[in-house]
């Protein structure tokens, strides 16, 4: 099997700026697999998937490849994206920023169809109950992504100054969300992730992050898997520590 582990400029680059865009990781047999995945679930064709976890767009109120926003939690409910969060070359790569242990600590899958809205800055941590924070996510492209279709936009380096300010409030649908104060954005430093489908951006859990909202005619749907270090720890008092799925190498006793 082909293995594909970062070259040193690349670590360097994901350490400095927080991310790394690798374009055509994944086959477009493997593409055309999620994406048929992803239209299964919406039809109501796999019935063992939970609707409960399929979210949709704000004043929508079908399941519908026009309407669903959000896949919550897809990998840890279907074998087909599953084995897309285990893809060896996608572990390669979080193994050269990670090290060799490396759990899953959720998954989403990011669907925006057209007119689909934005997701204001924030970093990933704001919402992770781990420490050390400094989880990497895998963004993979089932669709092309262009400026028109709302990509991500990230401040390269912010993951350098620590977890910030998330207290502007932010609503989607009847749900209460939260977003970074816009006066705390370096709009003039942000870049877009612009990549053809089948390549994967990976970014740090600190890195400040956006996406626009879609103002194409056609979906651009992305799947983000977000790993974390075996030997990292769970922050959060009030609610028990899930069980993670184990990815590569091995567990750490009183770790997540
Ligand atoms: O794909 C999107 O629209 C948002 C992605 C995102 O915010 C994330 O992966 O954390």
């Amino acid at each position: 099997m082909e293995m594909r582990i970062l070259q040193e400029m690349d670590i360097k680059q994901y350490q400095e700026q927080g991310y790394l865009i690798v374009e055509n990781l994944i086959s477009d047999e493997e593409i055309k697999q999620l994406r048929q995945r992803t239209e299964d679930i919406i039809a109501g064709h796999i019935p063992e998937y939970p609707s409960s976890t399929i979210e949709l767009e704000p004043g929508a109120n079908r399941i519908e490849m026009k309407t669903v926003r959000k896949l919550n939690a897809c990998a840890e409910n279907d074998a087909v994206f599953l084995s897309h969060a285990k893809h060896e070359k996608v572990l390669d790569i979080v193994e050269s920023i990670l090290g060799p242990d490396i759990k899953m600590y959720a998954s989403q899958g990011f669907l925006k169809p057209p007119g689909g809205v934005e997701k204001p800055y924030h970093q990933d941590s704001a919402y992770f109950d781990i420490e050390p924070m400094n989880l990497v996510t895998c963004w993979t492209a089932l669709d092309d992504v262009t400026l028109k279709k709302g990509p991500m936009w990230v401040i390269p380096s912010s993951h350098q100054n620590g977890i910030i300010d998330h207290s502007l409030k932010w609503k989607v649908r009847d749900r209460q969300d939260k977003q970074v104060p816009d006066n705390l954005i370096d709009h003039a430093n942000e870049k877009p992730i612009i990549m053809p489908a089948g390549s994967c951006s990976f970014h740090h859990s600190l890195l400040l992050h956006r996406s626009t909202a879609n103002l194409s005619n056609q979906s651009r749907r992305g799947l983000a898997i977000h790993y974390m270090s075996a030997n990292s720890r769970w922050t959060n008092s009030k609610n028990p520590q899930p069980s993670y799925i184990l990815m590569r190498g091995q567990e750490y006793p009183g770790c997540v």
